[in-house]
């Protein structure tokens, strides 16, 4: 008998008895880099690291959407405006996409949102900052949407087939956020001493959140070895964030901008940028639920549930009357 097990699942979930051959033919699919669908056999433990990751993928999206929607009645100009507006109804989508594929997998978006509203699923850290000026939406989609580019690309191969296939839309269109980042920074840097400072501010503020959203040190990551092996995850989060920060440097120097960290430097022999070293106990703080705006952004969640009744209301009485039609 083969057993799996997830870490920090209740004790009685935790152990899964699979049959020794049907997980010997799915390691093998995996192997080969077959998508894994649906209606196919997997092992339970396969099944729920998939709904915590997709759904926990899908949260973070949407309570995204929060910080950046702070500044959309203040954007400086029309165009401005309406590149934001694009950019949160995108995250949004993304969102859906994301709860689509985690269905798959035999949770409902209810019990998923309860979840969330409950403390019992965790969304980025990275949300839980203040957007305290508008250089911070130009960080946000420069280095926010840029480190989930890099964590997200490879995600275009993750076994699961619904989840790859929601990934390559998803990047498409992160790709569009970064961009628009990095050119609002752009023109804030060439902008007047008082607009140049802001984006200085707003880089030395999201530098290091950006840098904890690839999660834990690889040997302090209870998740990656199993979710490495099943090829839900392509590549470690120590490999991401060290491309990350290989790929944003010289950006932030064609910007003009310092990254905030006087440990950073080429590092020739490696072929990397050495960095220094990250407050860990801050990160975990955050994932603890306290964050500097943590409170505000599930409040905001839950209230727009709330708010939202009707509507989920109204759509099931139009489901059963349109139902009850037909079987007329
Ligand atoms: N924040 O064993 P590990 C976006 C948790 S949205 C909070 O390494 P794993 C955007 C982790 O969940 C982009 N929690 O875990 C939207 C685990 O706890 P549980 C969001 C974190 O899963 C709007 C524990 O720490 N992207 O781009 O192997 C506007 C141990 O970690 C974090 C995704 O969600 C964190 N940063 O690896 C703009 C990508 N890091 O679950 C932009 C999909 C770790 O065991 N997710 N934890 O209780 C992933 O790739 C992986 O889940 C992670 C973590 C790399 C994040």
């Amino acid at each position: 008998m083969y057993t799996t097990e997830l870490e920090k699942q209740p004790a009685p979930a935790l152990v899964t008895i699979e049959d020794p051959e049907r997980l010997a033919a799915f390691e093998a699919r995996v192997a080969a880099d077959e998508y894994i669908e649906p209606n196919d056999w997997m092992p339970e433990a396969y099944r729920r690291t998939l709904v915590r990751q997709i759904s926990q993928h899908a949260h973070s999206e949407i309570v995204g959407m929060l910080p950046e929607a702070n500044w959309l009645t203040r954007a400086p100009s029309l165009k401005r405006k309406a590149i934001l507006l694009a950019k949160i109804q995108d995250e949004g989508g993304h969102g859906l996409y994301l709860y689509c594929a985690a269905e798959t997998l035999g949770t409902s978006r209810e019990e998923m949102i309860e979840a969330l509203h409950a403390g019992r699923a965790k969304y980025s850290t990275i949300f839980n900052y203040p957007t305290l000026n508008w250089a911070d939406i130009g960080a946000i989609g420069w280095l926010v949407d840029g480190a989930a580019i890099m964590n997200q690309v490879p995600l275009q191969r993750t076994s699961y087939g619904p989840y790859a296939r929601a990934m390559v839309r998803i990047c498409k269109e992160e790709s569009f956020h970064q961009r628009q980042g990095y050119d609002l920074l752009l023109t804030m840097v060439n902008g007047t001493p008082a607009q140049r400072a802001m984006a200085q501010d707003a880089l030395n503020r999201w530098w290091w959140p950006a840098l904890m959203m690839f999660g834990p040190p690889d040997d302090n990551s209870p998740n990656s070895a199993q979710s490495m092996r099943w090829r839900i995850k392509r590549e470690t989060n120590d490999e991401l964030r060290q491309k990350f920060v290989d790929a944003t440097v010289p950006q932030a120097e064609l910007l003009g901008l310092t990254v905030p960290d006087p440990d950073l430097r080429w590092n020739e022999e490696r072929g990397h940028y050495d960095f220094g070293s990250i407050n860990w106990d801050e990160f975990y703080a955050v994932v603890r639920g306290e964050g500097p705006v943590a409170r505000e952004r599930m409040d905001a969640r839950r209230a727009a549930w709330d708010n939202g009744a009707w509507v989920r209301d109204a759509a099931a009485a139009f489901e059963a009357k349109r139902a009850s039609r037909k079987a007329a």
